[in-house]
């Protein structure tokens, strides 16, 4: 799928790696940040999701707290760099999510990473708690598919074969509870 919106890269190193303010791979429609690396084993379901779809994504770290100047530039050029939605994880006080959706108008989804204490109820709370007028859509804890999912949704609405695509995937895990429903009843 290609994102005619998108404008190419703004810049790489002498090492050929992207910096700060070229955040992609190539003309992603997705972004997927996280407030650490260790975020990561939880946030790759969301890529895999994509993946599957063949959605073009960028992956990367934004902190909200460690590095906040990276966060604005982010969230503020999102639109720009023809991101049509913005998948977002962090644990603890999780207030990255929050911090994006209110310097986009893009639709942003938080995905409340569990850390070791509290069972990641901490960052449930903070992530789906956002007060009136900025909203975020929250999926469960440590539920990065269902955000590659609801992600895949909203592109879908603009391009109608992912449409067909996002039925084919419900209708594939009908067919395996049904599977399932056989081999019981039998
Ligand atoms: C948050 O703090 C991150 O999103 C992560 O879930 C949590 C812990 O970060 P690290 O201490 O592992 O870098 O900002």
């Amino acid at each position: 799928i290609d994102n005619a919106l998108a404008p190419l890269p703004q810049h790489r190193d002498e090492h050929g790696k992207l910096r700060n303010g070229a955040f992609n791979s190539r003309n992603p429609l997705v972004g997927i940040i996280m407030g650490s690396d260790s975020d990561l084993p939880v946030m790759r379901d969301a890529a895999k999701m994509l993946d599957g779809f063949e959605i073009p994504y960028e992956l990367t770290i934004v902190s909200a707290h460690r590095t906040p100047d990276r966060l604005v530039e982010y969230a503020k050029t999102a639109v720009t760099r023809g991101l049509r939605v913005v998948i977002a994880g962090a644990g603890g006080a999780a207030h990255l999510p929050g911090m994006v959706a209110s310097m986009t108008a893009l639709p942003v989804i938080g995905v409340p990473v569990k850390g070791s204490t509290l069972d990641g109820v901490d960052s449930l709370y903070s992530i789906v708690q956002m007060p009136r007028g900025i909203p975020v859509a929250t999926v469960a804890i440590n539920n990065a598919t269902n955000a590659g999912l609801l992600a895949a949704r909203i592109v879908a609405t603009s391009i109608p074969s992912l449409t067909a695509q996002v039925e084919t995937y419900s209708a594939r895990l009908e067919n395996e509870v049904m599977g399932k429903v056989d081999r019981l009843e039998k």
